[in-house]
């Protein structure tokens, strides 16, 4: 999973990449091309918890890439940004809300609402140059009974789409057969990826009466002070809980800010676990077990005989693999089965 921090120029994009990645990129570099990338593991207390439990001798967390797009994506974004933004699966856009005397708006003032649809209109700008082009080629041939099966296919799918667009709506709003889908695929449309907001707020508006309001305004976002998180970030576990607890927080926004991510983009964790190694999963929710088992290896998928299934829930409850089985808890699951988030699974199999 690969997402991609975008927004104006100096919105805190690469304060924001910082506090998620725990890297020391310089700030504040206005108009420098250079787009950073780190790997990060996915915070999860049920990994923690059962990391504890078998004592493996390896565990290894989810992890997400994160990619710090530099530039603005606005109506005259840079070819090289654009590009960089059609490789990531999903957006963070990162929406300046703080004030800051010394650091100048690209617009001379802060809104992050109209800075939401810059950055709109600017994806928009760039699928249609595409869509347009391609339209416009296939309907010299479709429209004479001329073209392939495929080309057929990827016109009707482009029709819809260019109608989305040309209303400044996404074209993930266009309701596309699977074939149409697949027809398209290859474009990599920027308003078909799933996206969220940060709304970046100075450091002492982050819970105020404004910045809720703001907050719900703008779909799919929270508010955090990117400032502080990169403070945060850089702190050792104990000194964290007491900043923390000072601030009034629990745990990092960050941390909060990844689980949205999981749902807004529809993903789950299912978990291996054993002596060798307890592992986290991610997987697309609906996935069923024989594809599931698929993401841990090939032969998994091919050979798939059975899943044995217990949920994380019942082992935290019950305390170990033994007591959830006399319990009941304990599951056999067939190819067809849905994997759900928290399932603890043990592929048999036969190659
Ligand atoms: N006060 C305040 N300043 C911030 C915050 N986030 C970023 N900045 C400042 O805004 C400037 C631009 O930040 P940067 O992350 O480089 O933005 P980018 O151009 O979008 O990558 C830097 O001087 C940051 O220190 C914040 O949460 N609060
Ligand atoms: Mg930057």
């Amino acid at each position: 999973m690969k997402l991609g921090i975008i927004g104006l120029e100096q919105s805190g994009k690469t304060t924001v990449f910082n506090a998620l990645t725990g890297s020391d990129k310089e700030v504040g570099t206005f108009g420098k091309i250079e787009a950073h990338v780190a790997i990060v593991k996915v915070p999860d207390e049920r990994i923690d918890f059962l990391s504890k439990l078998y004592n493996p001798k390896k565990t290894a967390y989810a992890t997400i890439e994160f990619v710090d797009i530099p530039g603005s994506i606005n109506n005259t974004s840079d070819a090289k940004v654009i590009a960089a933004s059609r490789e990531v699966d999903a957006f963070v856009f990162t929406l300046r809300a703080f004030t800051n005397a010394s650091v100048p708006h690209p617009l001379d003032s802060i809104d992050p609402i109209r800075d939401h649809d810059q950055i709109k209109l600017g994806l928009i700008l760039a699928d249609m140059s595409i869509a347009d082009k391609r339209y416009e080629r296939l309907n010299k041939s479709v429209t004479k009974g001329a073209g392939t099966a495929e080309e057929k296919l990827e016109f009707s799918a482009l029709g819809k789409i260019m109608e989305k667009l040309q209303h400044e709506k996404y074209a993930s709003e266009a309701v596309l057969t699977e074939q149409e889908e697949k027809a398209i695929r290859a474009f990599q449309f920027l308003t078909r990826k799933p996206y969220l907001s940060l709304v970046n707020v100075s450091d002492n508006a982050l819970s105020s009466n404004e910045t809720t309001e703001l907050v719900q305004k703008i779909p799919n976002s929270m508010a955090i002070s990117a400032n502080i998180e990169m403070e945060i970030r850089k702190l050792d576990e104990k000194d964290r809980s007491a900043f923390l607890s000072d601030l009034g927080l629990n745990e990092p926004s960050i941390n909060l800010f990844i689980r949205k991510a999981y749902q807004t983009l529809g993903l789950i964790s299912f978990f291996t676990v054993g002596e060798d190694e307890v592992r986290a999963w991610t997987i697309n929710k609906g996935l069923n077990a024989q594809a599931a088992a698929g993401k841990i290896h090939s032969d998994l998928e091919r050979g798939f005989i059975r899943a044995e299934v217990f949920s994380f829930a019942d082992i935290k409850e019950l305390g170990s693999e033994q007591d959830a089985k006399k319990a009941g808890r304990f599951r056999l699951e067939g190819k067809e089965y849905i994997v759900q988030d928290g399932d603890i699974v043990n592929i048999k199999f036969s190659v």
